[in-house]
């Protein structure tokens, strides 16, 4: 049963925010996150996980990994199987060693990224039946191709996407509505990446609302982005806001801070 599968989660893995989140890496400087306002809106953010989808297994925070707290990044997961990845810079390399043995114990089958590529998991768009990867600073054409033949063997179709300049990873700009539907940032709507799929564009000015969690029947959205919010209320989604500021300060956002799965 594929229908529904890219929203449709029952549990999720989340981890808390380090201390070091201060160190976390961000383009183009910018102020520090506040750790404890950061602990608070991640508290938030678990418990609307735990409302809306199921039980969070929430790992504690690893201090010598600063952006660890950004947890889609080292891993990806599909049903039973979860994709250990290699994470494209190189203060996360580790990350994926630590979050590996918490895979082992949750999943029936853990995927090592096959060869030397690179992929972060933010570049990774699952819908129901493909998989939209994104090459971007992190994400390389060997990662790419790696990743291709293994979710191929789980049912999904490999599309590549150029993400544009200056956007992190591809996930930054777009995030999935629903199985026919991805709401997306202009500028990536504009490479014309998402044919064959209906495309709500975010408003002028609230392009960071594009990285927005569809999780069962509600869509999970950044604060501060109120076009954003009336439009996807008219086309009658349920939406549920989230404070994320302090993601934002080291260059994340709702999609990062989670793996969301469901368990037969
Ligand atoms: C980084 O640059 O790796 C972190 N500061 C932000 C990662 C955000 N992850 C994501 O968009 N999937």
């Amino acid at each position: 049963m594929t229908e529904g599968r890219s929203f449709r989660f029952t549990h999720f893995l989340s981890r808390h925010p380090a201390r070091s989140v201060v160190d976390g890496l961000r383009d183009g400087g910018g102020i520090d996150p506040d750790p404890a306002l950061f602990g608070a809106q991640h508290a938030a953010y678990v418990k609307a996980l735990e409302d809306i989808g199921g039980p969070v297994t929430l790992l504690p925070a690893l201090e010598q990994f600063p952006d660890s707290v950004f947890i889609e990044d080292p891993a990806i997961c599909s049903g039973d199987t979860a994709i250990a990845l290699r994470p494209g810079t190189v203060s996360r390399f580790g990350e994926t060693a630590e979050l590996r043995p918490t895979l082992l114990g949750i999943f029936d089958t853990v995927i090592d990224l096959p060869g030397d590529g690179f992929v972060d998991g933010g570049d990774v768009l699952l819908t129901d039946h493909e998989a939209f990867i994104g090459l971007s600073a992190r994400t390389d054409q060997t990662g790419f191709n790696a990743l291709a033949d293994v979710l191929n063997d789980l049912g999904y179709v490999a599309r590549k996407v150029e993400t544009p300049p200056n956007i992190l990873h591809f996930k930054t700009d777009c995030g999935l509505l629903d199985s026919e539907t991805i709401f997306s940032s202009c500028t990536l709507a504009a490479t014309d990446c998402f044919s064959g799929y209906r495309v709500i564009e975010a408003p002028e000015g609230e392009e960071a609302a594009a990285n927005l969690i569809r999780i069962n029947d509600v869509v999970l959205l950044s604060a501060g982005h109120p076009k954003t919010e009336e439009l996807l209320t008219t086309h009658g989604y349920t939406v549920r806001t989230l404070d994320t500021s302090e993601a934002a300060r080291v260059d994340g956002g709702l999609s990062c801070m989670s793996l969301r799965f469901s368990l037969s």
